[in-house]
């Protein structure tokens, strides 16, 4: 138990190194909010995985700062102690907001389990220290600028490709890619961007072989991704639908998919993330690590889940160099075999750079105890 004493919010800024093109926008830039909690015993640092549109989630940086400063901030720094099993009651006012919650839950854990002595991963049970590492992959403008970078990527030792679709940039560009790599574990996530109606896209997608497809259909609907599941051969994966463990039990009970992506910061922080795995690992279907283009610090806390038991795909767990030119840590390297360490120092095991943190920071408040 510990006393939240100062919590301090930043806008930060980086580009990235190539847009990231997806069936709901295009980023340039990585612009996120990093939380800073201090308690009497330690420090503790948070991303909140919102981006500056609501095109993933209805979740926002602008909508998300006002959260975290207003309504849950606040409760943890009027709280006379906070400990990680008081989390969900303090919070719990608040309805939705997952990937604000996420921010400070995970900023709280890390601060605890600095001062515990204990890494994420041993926290969590995770008993492997590398994990398997895949890459996501935008939408090109044509083919070969798409070919190129999958073989840059696949030069660099990625264990698998997944590649963003949507109506009309699809079937015969995934087939492209295939004809190309017949070989390799092969993905694509369409971020809720077609219809039941599109039926034909997915029995033209069977033919390719794919680890499965992400999330095809709207996140609220889990009865149709169940039918469509029953329609095609490839296996489903749900994201966006999966905000909480009560999902996930709800989308394996439907037969809404046989495949899970598991991000902390959409779900509610690293403890709900555990309690998805949970139920999923119980029900025997796999699971693998989503990135939202996270900094260092979310990288580090992806990695420590993703080393967990139910984890048995590679996850978008990929290099700093994938995303930035300057990380906000130390930057975190891929092998050349595809893998990447699971950080071994205590809480998520890493910081920012205060230089890199002082010269990225849009904006910053700091909140004492109240
Ligand atoms: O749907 O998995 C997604 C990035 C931003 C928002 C949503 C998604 C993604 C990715 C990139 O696919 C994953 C990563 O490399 O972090
Ligand atoms: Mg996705």
């Amino acid at each position: 138990m510990s006393v939240v004493r100062n919590v301090e919010l930043r806008l930060i800024g980086l580009p990235l190194v190539r847009p990231f093109r997806t069936s709901f926008g295009t980023s340039t830039a990585k612009e996120c909010i990093i939380v800073r909690v201090e308690t009497d015993e330690a420090e503790g640092w948070g991303e909140c995985v919102a981006d500056v549109e609501p095109g993933y989630s209805e979740e926002f940086n602008e909508g998300a700062w006002l959260v975290i400063r207003d309504h849950l901030a606040p409760a943890l720094l009027r709280a006379d102690h906070v400990a990680i099993d008081d989390l969900d009651r303090l919070l719990g006012h608040v309805r939705g907001n997952p990937m604000a919650k996420a921010a400070l839950i995970d900023a709280v854990v890390d601060a605890r389990l600095r001062a515990d002595g204990v890494s994420m991963a041993q926290w969590l049970g995770a008993d492997r220290d590398r994990v398997a590492c895949g890459v996501s992959i935008g939408i090109t403008d044509t083919t070969e600028a798409l070919l190129e970078q999958v073989e840059g990527y696949l030069a660099e030792g990625y264990r698998r490709i997944k590649l963003k679709i949507e109506p009309g940039i699809d079937a015969e560009r995934v087939g492209a890619v295939r004809a190309a790599h017949p070989d390799i574990a092969l993905s694509v996530d369409a971020n809720a961007a077609y219809t039941i109606e599109d039926l034909d896209v997915f029995r033209a997608l069977d033919a390719y072989d794919l680890l499965m497809i992400e999330q095809p259909l709207h996140h609220a609907d889990l009865v149709r991704h169940a039918q469509l599941q029953r329609l095609v051969r490839t296996d489903l994966c749900l994201d966006e639908s999966i905000r909480s463990a009560a999902d996930a039990v709800a989308a394996l009970e439907l037969g809404s998919c046989r495949i899970v992506n598991i991000k902390q910061g959409r779900v509610g922080g690293i403890v709900e993330a555990r309690r998805v795995h949970d139920v999923c690992r119980a029900a025997g279907v796999p699971v693998w690590c989503g990135g939202m283009l996270e900094t260092g610090i979310g990288r580090a806390q992806n990695l420590a889940l993703a080393a967990m038991q139910g984890f048995t795909l590679p996850g978008d767990t990929s290099a700093s160099a994938r995303y930035f030119l300057d990380d906000l840590t130390a930057p975190f390297v891929m092998a050349p075999d595809g893998t990447m360490a699971v950080p071994t120092g205590t809480g998520i095991g890493v910081a920012p750079r205060p230089d890199r943190l002082a010269e990225t920071t849009l904006r910053r408040e700091s909140l004492g105890k109240v």
